[in-house]
Parts: C-alpha cells; structure tokens; sequence
C-alpha cells in the first residue's frame, strides 16, 4: 500500500513556472502527477545504493549499506561485485536503448537509399560525404547512392562486428584509441558488447570489479562512438545538418485557438512525417472548418530538441512536465514513439480526454491508441493523428488554462556549425575555440546535459550549474532535458553573455554566439564526442581527450542512458560529475575504482555533488588542473553568482 499523498509546496518541487501552475491545478483538478508518486514513494536505500542483488533464485541478496563488508551474497558475492554487475547492467540498458534507436535510423537510411521509402529523402548529402570519407569509403567520381550503400554497410559494422574494431574507431583520436587497445576496451559491434556485458552480470561469472570496469567501458563505448553517434549522423543526413534557428519555449507556446498536438520521445521519423501532415492544406482547412486557427505542433522532451533544431518548431517543457502540459486542456493530442515515455501520462490524458497516441511497436502502452508508423508509409499514421487532434479540438469540454509564460532562444548547433561559426565559411576550424582556450579567455567547456527528476527540484541545479560555469569563463554545451530547462530560464540567447565573465563575453561577442550552445537531444552527445576529438586534432591542448580542460555533468540525472552516457565519457577521458544520487555503495572499492582510480588509469572518472554550486566547484577545479598540466594556467579565483546577477538575466530574458 503507498503511503496517503502528502503534498509538498510546489516551489520545492520546480523552477519552472508553467509546470508549478499546472501542478496547483493539477491538485485542485485531483490528478496524481509523477511528483506526487515522487513524494509518497520513498526510495529504498539499498536499491538506491545499488547494494541488492536479484540475479538468481538464490537470493535476492541485500548487503548492509552501512557496513558493506559485513556480508556477502548467498553464492559469496562481495558488494563490489553486486554493485559493479548493477552498474554494467545499467550501461548495457542505456547502451541498448540509443544503439536500438540508432540501428532503426541506419535500416531507414537502407530503405531510403534502395527506394523503398519515398516519404524521406537525403537532405545533406554534404555530411553523407565526408562521413563517407571519415571511414575512407572512396568517394571521388562516384554516384551518391553507391556511396551511401558502402556507408550502410559500414555503419551496420557498428551493431554486428563480432570481432575486431568497429569503424567508427577511425573518428576517435590516435593517442585515446591507442590508451583504449592496450587498456583492452576498443569496442566491437554493440550487439556482442551488450550481450557480453549481460553475460559477464549472470549468476556465476565475472566477480572481479576491475575486470567488470572493463567491459563497463567498453560497452559505453559502443554507445557513444557507436549507436548513439550513427543515430546523429545518420538523422542528419537524412533529415539535415541543424544550424542555429531562434525558438519559442514553455507552455505559453500553446494556442487556445489552435490544434495543439504535442510531439514527445525520441526518433526524428514520426516527427518528420507529423510536420508534413500538419502542413498539408486539407488538413489544415479541416482544422477550419472545427472552428481553429490552425494547427500548432509542439515538440516536448527529446523529440521536441530535434523538432526544434531542424524545423525552428516550439517546444512546451522537458520531461518533468510532459505530464503538467496535459493539465492545461489545451493538448489535443500527444503522440510519442520511444524512450521517456511516462505510463502515467495515459491517465492524466484520460481524465483532460486528450487522445494519447503511441506509435512504435517497441512502445506500446496499456490502453493507449496505437497508431503504427510504417516507414514505408508514414503519412497515413501521422496524418490520422492529425484527425484525431482537429476531432478532439472540435468537441474541446475540458477549460483550457494555458500559462502565458515563454522564453525565446537560439538552438540547433552542431559540430559542423561550430566548426563555421568559429573558423568562418571557407576555413571552418575549431582553432579559434583552442586559441581562445590557450589564451584563458575560455577557461575551458563543459557539457551540461541529461534529464530531469521528480525526486529533484525541477531545473534547479541544471540553472544554478550553468550560470555559475559561464561567470567562470566556461564555454558550456547543452544536450537533452538540460537544455530546455536553459532554454526556458532564457539561458540559450545571446543576452546571456550579460552573465558570462569577461573573457566568455568578449569571446561571445566576436563570434556572436550564446555562452550556452544547445547541441540537440540525449542521443546527440556524440556531438561532444566529435567535438573533442577535433579540438584534439587541431592541437595546442594535448595529445588526448584526458588532456583537454573539458569536463560533463548531469544534475538531474534518471535515465539507465545517462549512466551509459557518463561512462563513455568518463572512458573517454572526461572527469563527470552527477547530481540528485548515484548508484553506488558508499566506501565500496567499486566507488574508489570510479571515482579515482581510472584517471590515474589514464581515463576520466566520475564524481558527485547534490548541490549546483558544489557540482561548478568540482568541475572548475577540475579544469584546471587539466590548464595546470598543459601549462597554461594563469591563477584566477572562482567567482559565485550573487543577486546583481540575477537581476541582470531577469533583464536580458
Ligand atoms: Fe545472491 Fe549471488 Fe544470486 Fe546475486 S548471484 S542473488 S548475490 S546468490
Ligand atoms: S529525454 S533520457 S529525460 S535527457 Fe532524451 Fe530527457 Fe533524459 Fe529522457
């Protein structure tokens, strides 16, 4: 039996003003929401220290989180065994979910280039290109479709390769790779990582910490260098390179006079169809002609970061409020895909008789309508969806209470932007980036990314974090949920050099960038990886990723993917630092392996901190003892943000 619902203040549970009102609402309306589930379930400690083992019928076993030596398991396993196998399993979930969704962008690539899906079409053959070339497919006097088959073929390498390197592995700079061969982590294809990694967890197999570490890394590193960085190349190539468009966030994107459907998960497909649907004029003068203006698609979560950047669309909230926008009234319909995806949206939907719409044949949800995309006909899907929403319109009984609250904001950059915006259109070149590094006008960059929680004040941590790092002078990059929640505090605009120091500033105003680049969803990370790889190739700042004064950090972390995230980072070479809780038994010799021993390995390591200021702490200090290294340290003191700044982002926003 859950414990009766004890209602916390709304203020202690989000920043974010719209999602506040839409929770008040939500109570007088007597809809549960995930924050009340939040508040009346309590996490158990020894799952939350990951400290329990349920891997055979001998157990489960518990170990004592206070003393974790006192026991072991039933066949004998210790904590750090326990721990590890929880950990490598969540790695191989996360890694799962983005090489899954990676490999269903590279079959819809296939299916594209042989001509069996009409509805998508190559739209930056420029970067199908140069991935080409990348992996030294031959390129010069070839016809675009032959490249691309090779390049199919290649890439599915990533998912299949039994043995030896996958080809991605010719991305990744020589120094980090040649650390990763002797290290033994050099990733096959992902599919043969992730079921070593599930066997290697059984009941029975590898019980030696240090040598699960080791499997751990490898597996992330099909992800990041793998699964997750096709997924990106491939959207791009099919569906365009984003480049930097101003966009309007929060809940006040909503329009009262409008068909609002709201566009949540993951996969760029649905989406790319749904913004055809919406456009097609017998839709829109249906819409009409149900007494609408017409039709407002509005992406949310991750769908929503990619919506935004290649098609400049609105975008309502991030996932803790995929929920609250449903309290509005004013959604017609909300249509997912996967990953991220709440059950209890269904409810919620129900009771503001919004129809709930799933998609995919991987994501279903009990009781939702289930409308298949087939790729090789996705108009038929998405165009009845767009029915569904004018009939909803139509028939509108709910009140419908929108908050009048938006931000507006530059996002969709890429690598590839950066590369131009930097360097300029005929020499695009990180060298500016590294330049203004060496020279301290950039401390160094972050990448602040990752999901919100309920069991964490709502982009609390992901603002505090942000705007603390850029007063330091750190150039910060933006993935996932953590960007929405910048985007919605006014974060993502060029008036927030108003809050970077001096140095980030001038840098800002040279080039005429934000201090905060909003790189795209969760899978996009890779983007940082390529990132740094090139800021590795274009010298000055170390022969290796470790070298670089970069670090990563997610303040509200949820998802088994920001586990594998973090970790390919972290076997990259970056020093990670996450917020809200870790799955990690205190004073275990696991936790000393993560958070110290792989540095002096040669990889990054993991940290934690509960508070925003605590989390810039680290990673500053962090940065720079990496400046110190490359002997380009010039002694500085932290500056903290105080109330004149506040007052000045109120101003700029
Ligand atoms: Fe317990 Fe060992 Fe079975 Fe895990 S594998 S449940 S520790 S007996
Ligand atoms: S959607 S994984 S809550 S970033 Fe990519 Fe957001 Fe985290 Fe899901």
């Amino acid at each position: 039996m859950a414990k009766p619902l004890e209602l916390i203040k709304v203020e202690d549970i989000t920043t974010c003003e719209s999602t506040a009102q839409m929770i008040t609402k939500a109570r007088q309306d007597g809809v549960e929401l995930f924050f009340d589930r939040a508040n009346s379930m309590k996490a158990c400690p020894i799952g939350e220290q990951a400290a329990c083992c349920k891997h055979c019928a001998m157990g489960p076993c518990r170990m004592n989180v206070n003393s974790p030596y006192d026991r072991v398991g039933v066949c004998g396993a210790t904590v750090d065994t326990i721990v590890a196998r929880n950990f490598g399993r969540m790695v191989a979930a996360g890694t799962a979910a983005h090489t899954d969704h990676g490999m269903a962008m590279l079959e819809l690539f296939r299916d594209v280039i042989q001509g069996k899906t009409k509805e998508y079409s190559i739209k930056d053959p420029i970067k199908l290109v140069e991935i080409a070339e990348s992996l030294e497919i031959a390129t010069e006097g070839r016809e675009l479709k032959d490249v691309a088959m090779d390049l199919y073929h290649e890439l599915e390498l990533t998912y299949t390769q039994v043995d030896g390197e996958i080809p991605m592995m010719k991305r990744v700079p020589r120094q980090t790779l040649e650390h990763w061969r002797a290290a033994g982590v050099v990733p096959r294809g992902a599919m043969r990582e992730i079921m070593e990694m599930m066997h290697r967890t059984a009941m029975g197999v590898d019980q030696d910490y240090e040598n699960i570490t080791k499997q751990i890394s490898r597996t992330a590193l099909a992800d990041g260098w793998g699964g997750s960085m096709v997924s990106t190349d491939i959207s791009d190539i099919l569906f365009g390179t984003p480049s930097p468009v101003e966009v309007e966030v929060d809940m006040g994107v909503l329009q009262k006079d409008k068909v609002n459907i709201i566009i949540h998960g993951h996969e760029p497909n649905l989406l790319e169809s749904i913004v055809v649907s919406a456009a097609d004029p017998v839709l829109v003068d249906a819409a009409k002609a149900a007494g609408a203006s017409g039709i407002n698609l509005v992406g949310m979560c991750c769908s929503g970061l990619e919506a935004m950047s290649r098609h400049g669309l609105p975008h309502a909230g991030n996932f803790s409020s995929t929920e609250a926008v449903l309290v509005t009234g004013a959604v017609d319909c909300m249509t997912v895909d996967i990953q991220c995806i709440k059950q209890g949206l269904k409810k919620v939907a129900d009771f503001y008789e919004t129809p709930f719409i799933t998609t995919n044949y991987r994501a279903k949800i009990e009781g939702a309508i289930h409308i298949h995309l087939e790729e090789n006909d996705p108009r038929s899907c998405t165009d009845e969806i767009v029915i569904k929403a004018i009939t909803r319109f139509k028939n509108r009984k709910k009140p419908v209470q929108i908050p009048q609250i938006t931000a507006k904001g530059v996002h969709g950059f890429s690598y590839e932007y950066i590369n131009y915006m930097l360097g300029g259109s005929f020499r695009g070149s990180y060298k500016p980036l590294n330049d203004n590094i060496i020279n301290g006008r950039i401390r160094g960059v972050a990448g602040i990314v990752g999901c919100t929680n309920p069991r964490s004040k709502q982009d609390y941590s992901h603002v505090e974090l942000v705007k603390e790092l850029i007063k330091n002078d750190v150039l910060v990059l933006q993935t996932g949920c953590s960007q929405m929640a910048l985007a919605k505090a006014g974060l993502t605009g060029p008036g927030a050099a108003a809050l970077a120091g001096p140095g980030l500033a001038e840098v800002c105003e040279t080039v005429g960038m934000p201090p905060v680049l909003g790189l795209g969803s969760c899978v996009d990370n890779s983007r940082i990886l390529i990132a740094a790889a090139e800021m590795v190739k274009v010298g000055g700042l170390g022969d290796c990723i470790a070298d670089l004064p970069a670090v990563g950090c997610a303040p509200e972390w949820m998802s088994e993917k920001a586990i594998a995230i973090g970790q390919y980072f972290v076997a990259s070479g970056v020093y990670v630092v996450f917020g809200h809780t870790f799955p990690m038994t205190k004073g275990t010799r696991f936790e000393k392996h993560l958070f110290e021993d792989l540095e002096n390995l040669g990889f990054g390591k993991w940290g934690f901190a509960s508070d925003p200021k605590e989390m810039a702490r680290l990673l500053i200090a962090h940065i720079d003892k990496k400046r110190a290294a490359l002997g380009i340290d010039k002694s500085r003191e932290r500056v903290l943000t105080d109330m004149a700044d506040r007052r000045s982002l109120d101003a700029t926003a």
